[in-house]
């Protein structure tokens, strides 16, 4: 049964007019070993934690990187057809607009049992949180095409969905971008009609600029960018280059040919005080630039958006592993005919999606020393093929090949069709809702004397990213349903809800 709203009512949680406090007994382990006989010794401890969430809900502002490419544009106009309440016809009957593929507006979480029925919650009323139908959009693109053009070039949205958002879309022109050709491939250049000129110094300036134009115009309380533009090559990391927050800015100074657009956007964006969310790949997050996001304290997050065969990775092999099997070789082939295909056929950028893809599943293979020695892994193969015809509806087909009981071999194949920026809007959506979200979130622990934020790479992000961005020490977890209990349990949490530990113990005696 789904209940729209609910309050908990408990000594541990307080609702105040601007904030939920809530306190909360983390109960974790500790692991020694024993430097005389090499044994381990688990300990396990409880700490006090204290949240305060404040409640009031800002009016944002969110800048696209790449509004009008595949992604920025069905985002806008998915936005656009749930807040108008658009419905088209196609020759399966009539659609509705809904926001199907959000884990934060299409999502539910369990919150107890009512006479032996279970009691679900949308995930949206855990914490206040922004709607997507109220986000304040703008953005930036080396394509200076309006967003209803672009819209009709990305051919992602029915027809008929589309010539109602026309009216709604053609005034929205984005600004003009950072572009540098070095960075992307070279089969874009023809795209880039609407750029920023000037030294990367003079770039970076006139980004800032246009963040605080757009946020008076638009009196909004809030901004975050998101780059969803053209996947880059790597950068470099260079000592004395970008790998302190004073190098990368001498080297901005300095018009150094090796800091790219992403890292000029992040660096503005930091410097604004505005949260900065990575969606491609590439290592925009050079360490100087974490640097002076943890210096700022301006929550930074990443990397590359886990839509639809990475998800469906960290999920299996996290299924096969924890089941005792050994994956041995996963091959996954995509090819696609969209904008991002023909800039992934470039070497280089091809280069910065195979990492992304590839390192997904270390944690898993990582946590079972039983199947696996030392060094050993799965053969994993990442190929990527542009074949226009199929524009933006991505084939990815996946074979997965384990080892299983007594030498046996077990092989399962995939193939997945679906329109890539359709699984990727929702992902954008949320991605700037949790943000935001986080950033009103304090806490302390036992022995701290004030509440502060989070860290600022925004590790709780993860659930929505290939890469997630952790800092220095922090181990990666790239298992889909760990990540969604991270983030699950942190805003329970945060309400004096205990974590959803699945023992249900109340039906068990
Ligand atoms: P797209 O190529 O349709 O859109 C990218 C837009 O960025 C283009 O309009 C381009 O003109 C613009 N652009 C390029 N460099 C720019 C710059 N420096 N400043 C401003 N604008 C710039 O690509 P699409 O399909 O929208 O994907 C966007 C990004 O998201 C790609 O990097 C892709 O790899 C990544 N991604 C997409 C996923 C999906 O499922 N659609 C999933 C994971 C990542
Ligand atoms: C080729 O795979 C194009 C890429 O941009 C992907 O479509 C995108 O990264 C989504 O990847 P995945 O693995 O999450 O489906």
């Amino acid at each position: 049964m789904l209940v729209e709203q609910f309050r908990v009512e408990s000594p541990n949680v307080q609702y105040g007019e601007d904030a939920i406090s809530s306190t909360y007994a983390y109960q974790h382990t500790d692991v020694e070993r024993s430097e005389a006989d090499g044994s381990w010794v688990v300990r396990p401890r409880v700490e006090n934690y204290e949240f305060r969430t404040d409640t009031r809900v800002p009016k944002l502002g969110v800048m696209l990187v790449g509004w009008g490419g595949n992604n920025g544009t069905t985002v806008t106009g998915g936005i656009l057809a749930n807040k108008h309440g658009i419905t088209w016809m196609t020759k399966d009957g009539l659609k509705k607009p809904n926001y199907f593929g959000s884990l934060t507006h299409a999502a539910t979480v369990r919150v107890g049992n009512y006479r032996g029925e279970e009691i679900h919650v949308p995930f949206s009323s855990l914490l206040p949180m922004v709607h997507p139908n109220d986000f304040v959009l703008g953005g930036w693109d080396i394509s200076g095409m309006n967003l209803a053009d672009a819209m009709e070039r990305a051919q992602v949205l029915d027809f008929e969905l589309q010539k109602q958002l026309v009216p709604l879309m053609r005034d929205m022109v984005p600004l003009p971008g950072i572009y540098d050709p070095s960075f992307i491939a070279a089969n874009q250049a023809e795209r880039a009609d609407n750029v920023i000129k000037g030294s990367k110094a003079q770039q970076m300036e006139t980004v800032r600029q246009q963040i605080r134009q757009f946020k008076q115009d638009q009196g909004v309380d809030k901004v975050i960018v998101l780059w969803t533009a053209n996947t880059e090559r790597y950068s470099e990391v260079i000592e004395g280059l970008n790998d302190t927050s004073d190098n990368l800015m001498k080297s901005i100074e300095k018009d150094e040919a090796e800091v790219s657009p992403s890292t000029l956007y992040a660096t503005a964006c930091v410097l604004e005080g505005v949260p900065f969310i990575n969606g491609s790949p590439q290592n925009t997050f050079v360490p100087g630039l974490i640097d002076l996001a943890v210096q700022h304290n301006v929550l930074i997050g990443g990397d590359d958006f886990k839509s639809g065969q990475t998800k469906m990775k960290s999920v299996l092999v996290d299924f096969l592993v924890g089941a005792g099997i050994k994956p041995t070789s996963i091959v996954s082939y995509n090819h696609l005919g969209n904008n991002d295909g023909m800039n992934l056929s470039a070497p280089q950028t091809f280069r910065s999606k195979e990492i992304s893809k590839s390192n997904v599943v270390d944690d898993m293979v990582q946590s079972n020393s039983i199947l696996y020695g030392p060094g050993e892994h799965p053969d994993h193969v990442v190929v990527i093929k542009y074949v226009p015809y199929v524009a933006d509806s991505k084939r990815a087909m996946d074979e997965y090949t384990s080892e299983i009981f007594l030498g046996g071999r077990n092989t399962i194949v995939m193939h997945n069709t679906c329109e890539d920026s359709l699984l990727a809007a929702p992902i954008i959506m949320d991605l700037v809702i949790l943000a935001e979200l986080v950033t009103r979130i304090q806490l302390k622990k036992d022995g701290q004397e004030q509440l502060r934020g989070f860290h600022p790479v925004a590790v709780l992000l993860s659930y929505l990213t290939k890469a997630p961005l952790v800092p220095s020490g922090t181990p990666v977890v790239n298992a889909l349903a760990k990540q969604r209990a991270m983030l699950e349990n942190v805003f329970r949490a945060c309400v004096g809800l205990p974590p959803e530990n699945n023992m249900m113990l109340e039906f068990k005696c």
